[in-house]
C-alpha cells in the first residue's frame, strides 16, 4: 500500500500544552520505519503550517477558544488529504483531536467530489460531540464529532463546503467520560458508542463483527485513534486521561482485527503529549497500533 504520513502539529485545540509535538513523537518512535518493514511504500508529506499559541491572541469566539487558526489548520489539513488519489493510505498525525475536522473532512472529499459516503471509527475515552453550547471547556478537541455532523459553530462545520457525516456512520469504541449535555446531544444524533462496560461485557470481537456490520454502507472507513482510548497505564502521555481505558491487547486486537477486514482507508493517530510522556512511550505504543491496522500480525 502507498502510505502517505501528514503532521498537524496542532494544540491549540486542548486544554494543555504538549500535543503539538505529537508529530515527532510519532517519527522519533520509527513511524514511518515500521510501516516500510510491512513492505508499504512510505512518503512522508511534512506537516501542515499551525500557528503557535504564543504568536496569537488567545481568542475566544463564540465561547471556542482558537476558533480561528484551528479553522485555517484543519482547512489546510482537509485540503492535503483530499488531493490524495484513491488508492493512498493517508495516516494523519495530530495534534490536539480537533485535526480531526479537518482530516476526516479531507477523506470523504477524497472519496468523491462533495464527499464521500465515510464511514468513521472514534476509538476514544470521550465522545467528542460537544458543541460551543454543551462545551464545558471551550476546548475543541472536544467538539471534532459534532462538528462533522453539522452541529456547532458555522465556520467548523462548513469546513467540507456543505459536506457532513451521517450520524448512523460513525461508532464509537472505549468511552468512558462523557458531559452531561453532550450525552443527550449524543441520544438525539443516535450515534452508536461502545463503553467500556460494552467492551468488558462483549468483547473486542464482538465490537468490531457488529462495528462492520453497521458501517457495510460506507464507501470508505476511517479510524481516528485518541491515545486516550488506551488506558493511561498503557499510554500516559495524554492531556485528558480517564481510567479504566482499553488494555493493550483489545486495542491490538481491534486494529488486528479491522486490518483483516480490509476495509480501512485512513486513519489519524491524535493526543500523543510527549511532555506528559514516560520516555516516549505513548508514542511508541501507538506506532505499534498504526502497525497492527497496516497488517502487522504475530505470525
Ligand atoms: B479528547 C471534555 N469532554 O469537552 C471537554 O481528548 C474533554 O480529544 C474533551 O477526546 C476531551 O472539554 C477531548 C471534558
Ligand atoms: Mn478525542
Ligand atoms: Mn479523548
Ligand atoms: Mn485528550
Amino acid at each position: 500500500m502507498n502510505v502517505a504520513l501528514l503532521g498537524i502539529p496542532m494544540d491549540l485545540g486542548a486544554g494543555r500544552r504538549g500535543v503539538d509535538m505529537g508529530p515527532s513523537a510519532l517519527r522519533n518512535a520509527h513511524l514511518a520505519g515500521a510501516l516500510r518493514a510491512l513492505g508499504h511504500t512510505v512518503t512522508d508529506l511534512g506537516d501542515v503550517g499551525v500557528a503557535l499559541p504564543e504568536s496569537v491572541d488567545k481568542l475566544i469566539e463564540g465561547g471556542l477558544v482558537f476558533l480561528t487558526p484551528i479553522q485555517e489548520a484543519c482547512a489546510a489539513a482537509a485540503e492535503r488529504v483530499a488531493a490524495l488519489g484513491p488508492d493512498v493510505f493517508p495516516l494523519t498525525i495530530g495534534g490536539d483531536h480537533s485535526v480531526s475536522m479537518g482530516t476526516v473532512t479531507g477523506n470523504a472529499l477524497r472519496l468523491a467530489p462533495g464527499g464521500g459516503r465515510l464511514g468513521l471509527i472514534w476509538v476514544d475515552a470521550h465522545t467528542d460531540y460537544n458543541t460551543p453550547d454543551s462545551s464545558p471547556s471551550g476546548n475543541i478537541h472536544g467538539m471534532p464529532v459534532a462538528h462533522l455532523t453539522g452541529l456547532g459553530d458555522t465556520r467548523l462545520t462548513g469546513l467540507g463546503g456543505g459536506w457532513h457525516m451521517r450520524p448512523e456512520d460513525i461508532v464509537m469504541i472505549g468511552i468512558r467520560s462523557v458531559d452531561p449535555h453532550e450525552r443527550e446531544l449524543l441520544r438525539e444524533a443516535g450515534i452508536k458508542a461502545y463503553t467500556m462496560k460494552d467492551v468488558d461485557q462483549l468483547g473486542i470481537t464482538r465490537i468490531h463483527e457488529e462495528t462492520l456490520e453497521r458501517l457495510s454502507g460506507v464507501q470508505g472507513l476511517h479510524v481516528s485513534f485518541d491515545a486516550d482510548a488506551l488506558d493511561p497505564a498503557v499510554c500516559p502521555g495524554v492531556g485528558t486521561p480517564v481510567p479504566g481505558g482499553l488494555t493493550y491487547r483489545e486495542g491490538h486486537l481491534l486494529m488486528e482485527l479491522l486490518s483483516e477486514s480490509g476495509r480501512v482507508t485512513s486513519m489519524d493517530i491524535v493526543e500523543v503529549n510527549p511532555i506528559l510522556d514516560a520516555h516516549n512511550q505513548t508514542a511508541e505504543v501507538m506506532v505499534g497500533m498504526a502497525a497492527s491496522l497496516l497488517g502487522q500480525r504475530i505470525l
